[in-house]
């Protein structure tokens, strides 16, 4: 069978792609179409994701897929998770997306947790209490206009698959991240939402990665190309992609966030489970996302822009000769949450629990990379130890799976064999659950996983021998703190 051209719209909160990928039972390759940065615009003091200009970029690349490929048979899109647009009765949006990092829910999370209870919304829901989930966005947006009128919330995949077909649709792997999803039937929590004091009408039926979701307007592309749902929360198009074999695995999707978890059949709700902030966020095909997020690359990305123009792939190889664990902080610690000076608030971390402060960017590197290792530790452990899920090696997926010191600090703090790459999971998870609904590749995710083992290029970090006791000292400097 001759491959046959999809093409994945994979919308990062850095930057976003258009990649043509042509899928056969035999493998699958990719190619960049269109890759456009992404970033947050303030606007009179509020965050806001530029969204008009995002849809123009996408239907940019999607011009370029089908260019190349006038046979295109399929468009899916994921993008980041928990934003969502407004839409007014006549389907039109009311004010940009606010980014999630976005100060408006500052203080929000407590107050309704306070007042639905934490043990009452971790059972109904599964989800980690993150202070921008849908949930709490939707609650400080009570007292608006916006809200007020409007009639629709669609998340940042769904409003574009909208503005390109004209159909509106709500896929559920990213609505199971609004936190107003009931983890047990993954249909949306009317007791909830009622309890939240939200408007029912803003939530729409729900579909499933592999449903048809429209066909692209006349006059977007030269040919009527169908959409299909995906799992549009690019987390769940990544772990889709994760290579591994069998299920004694773990994996990080390291981006702008490490989420670092295990797939599972069967959500976990236990007390300790909470307690961790562990989530369960909907997979395809009906598993479990059980992960944590660890703020991830992100830190260092800010420090970059701190720093100003910088040689990355220098930067590591300088950080790469600094001393190991000279300083490490607790990168989970919402103080590197909202966009501004990194380094300035690891000095004043490291100043708090009396560690030497970093001298230069290589040892502020060093440091953040040190210190995302140890919590990619952290995770992972936690993530074995109330699953139950014995896990003997890590994936790492994503834009992180090139970064080799990350990689190799990562297998040594874990203890455990890492093995790197796809560098473009995101966008092959998308596309190879595409194909599946094409009836190019069949079967479960156990099957896609083997294709990709046999066509991605892969990378194996073993732990290095006698590290665990420096790892084990570095992490009861935070613990001491
Ligand atoms: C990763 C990601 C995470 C989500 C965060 C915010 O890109 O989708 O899974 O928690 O972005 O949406």
């Amino acid at each position: 069978m001759s491959p046959i051209p999809v093409a994945a719209v994979d919308l990062g909160a850095a930057s976003g792609r258009v990649m043509l990928a042509a899928v056969s039972p035999d493998g699958v390759a990719l190619e960049e179409v269109h890759r456009f940065d992404n970033g947050p615009v303030r606007l009179l003091g509020t965050l806001h994701w530029d969204a008009p200009r995002l849809y123009a970029e996408v239907l940019t690349g999607l011009r370029a897929a089908v260019a190349r490929r006038p046979d295109l048979a399929s468009v899916g899109i994921d993008s980041w998770a928990v934003d969502y647009g407004l839409l007014d009765r006549d389907g039109a949006l009311l004010g940009n997306p606010v980014h999630y990092r976005d100060a408006r829910t500052d203080g929000v999370m407590s107050t309704v947790v306070a007042k639905l209870g934490a043990e009452s919304l971790y059972d109904t829901t599964g989800l980690q209490l993150l202070p921008f989930n849908t949930l709490f966005q939707l609650v400080a947006a009570l007292d608006t206009p916006a809200l007020a009128v409007a009639e629709r919330m669609l998340l940042i995949p769904d409003l574009l698959s909208y503005w390109l077909t004209g159909v509106a649709g709500t896929e559920v792997t990213n609505a199971s991240t609004t936190q107003l999803l009931d983890v047990r039937t993954r249909e949306w929590s009317a007791d909830l939402i009622a309890r939240a004091g939200l408007p029912a009408r803003l939530f729409g039926d729900l579909r499933r990665p592999g449903d048809p979701a429209g066909v692209l307007l006349p006059g977007l592309v030269d040919a009527a190309v169908p959409v299909t749902a995906v799992g549009s929360h690019d987390t769940a198009s990544a772990v889709v992609a994760v290579p591994a074999e069998g299920d004694r695995f773990a994996y990080i999707s390291c981006g702008t966030w490490s989420l670092v978890g295990v797939q599972l059949p069967e959500p976990v709700l236990s007390e300790a489970s909470r307690e961790a902030n562990f989530t369960n966020e909907a997979g395809v095909d009906g598993t479990v996302r059980y992960l944590r997020n660890v703020m991830g690359l992100w830190v260092l990305q800010e420090s970059l822009r701190t720093w100003g123009p910088v040689d990355l792939p220098a930067l590591l190889a300088d950080a790469a000769r600094e001393p190991a664990l000279a300083t490490v902080v607790d990168v989970d610690d919402p103080v590197f949450l909202p966009p501004g000076d990194m380094p300035a608030r690891i000095a004043a971390a490291c100043a708090a629990t009396g560690q030497p402060v970093p001298g230069s960017p290589a040892a502020y590197t060093r440091c953040i990379v040190d210190s995302l290792a140890l919590a990619h530790r952290r995770a992972v452990r936690q993530a074995q130890e109330l699953s139950g899920r014995d896990v003997d090696t890590v994936h790492i997926v994503g834009g992180g799976a090139r970064n080799e010191l990350l990689c190799q600090l990562t297998a040594d703090a874990c203890g455990l064999r890492v093995v790197a790459g796809p560098v473009e999971a995101t966008a092959l998870g998308n596309a190879l659950v595409q194909a599946r609904a094409l009836g190019v590749v069949g079967g479960e995710l156990d099957d896609l996983r083997a294709l990709l083992r046999r066509t991605q290029e892969l990378r194996v970090y073993e732990p290095a021998a006698g590290a665990e006791a420096a790892w084990r000292e570095a992490e009861a400097r935070l613990i001491k703190s």
